[in-house]
């Protein structure tokens, strides 16, 4: 089956990649609006940057900034994603309209989170998450990467069946970058199948992801990673990956046909 595209759509002043690019709610809805005539099957809405040292946003300002531009999208028809780690966040978006809870602390940041998402019943990413950003490069220390991730992962879902989240709710993300260094991150992406064997859909998230640089020469630019991005998405599909969330809806595509038309003989 080819994989779910959640397109990326930041609504911060300062996320590393689009920073500060779509300063009103017209203008990011029209870009989740574009993302979705260029492919994405649903737009993942953010309101908080999470990259390295980034400083904590307060849930009202999240709100602020993400529940307008939500609701502007719904109301376009697009399908909408909150990647949020506050629960007043997730409940409010859910009320608004997004039909997926995206949490990259996988419920570790926030004790409300999981009562939410067993409330409001939405589909439920869970990413593998230590730290926040401010500390988060001091924790990527593993025996095994792959099997650290997958047993944390295995915890975190215990814990939220506790709490009534149901099993098909609930979608894992290893979580590249987040307390993993570059060597971590191909580890896990190498290994997609042992993370699999916990029996829930995968969602992958590297796009334009430090890690990338490694395969591209010394003066490449953060959008030079697009293209290691698509073939990722590639792999990954062919890996069985359920979802995949980028920035770049049309080279994405692109990965996504050839594999596609690798398997069938013909494109479609
Ligand atoms: N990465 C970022 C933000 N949200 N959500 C999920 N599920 N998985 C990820 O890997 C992930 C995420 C950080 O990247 P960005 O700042 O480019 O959005």
């Amino acid at each position: 089956m080819t994989p779910q595209v959640f397109a990326i759509l930041n609504v911060t002043p300062d996320s590393f990649s689009d920073g500060g690019q779509f300063s009103s709610v017209d203008e990011a809805v029209a870009r989740g609006i574009e993302l979705r005539q260029q492919g994405a099957d649903i737009v993942d809405v953010g309101g908080e940057s999470t990259r390295p040292g980034a400083e904590r946003v307060d849930p009202a300002e999240e709100q602020e900034r993400v529940i307008p531009v939500i609701t502007g999208l719904v109301a376009a028809g697009v399908p909408v994603s909150v990647d949020t780690m506050n629960a007043s966040t997730a409940f409010a978006a859910a009320e608004a309209g997004a039909s997926v809870i995206n949490d990259v602390s996988g419920g570790l940041a926030d004790p409300e989170m999981y009562r939410v998402v067993a409330q409001t019943q939405r589909l439920y990413i869970a990413m593998h998450w230590r730290g926040h950003s401010t500390s988060m490069d001091d924790l990527a220390t593993y025996d095994d990467v792959v099997i650290d991730v997958r047993n944390e992962l295995k915890s975190r879902l215990a814990e939220m069946f506790v709490w009534g989240v149901e099993r098909e709710q609930v979608v894992l993300d290893p979580g590249l970058g987040f307390a993993k260094n570059a060597a971590h991150n191909w580890q896990l992406l190498g290994r997609l199948d042992e993370l699999q064997s916990l029996g829930h859909p995968l969602l992958i998230g590297a796009s334009r992801k430090r890690f990338l640089a490694d395969v591209l020469p010394d003066d490449a630019t953060t959008a030079d990673r697009d293209l290691p991005t698509a073939v990722v998405s590639a792999f990954a599909a062919q890996a069985g990956a359920w979802g995949l969330r980028v920035h770049d809806v049309p080279s994405t595509r692109a990965a996504l046909g050839v594999v596609d038309a690798w398997k069938n003989g013909r494109s479609a």
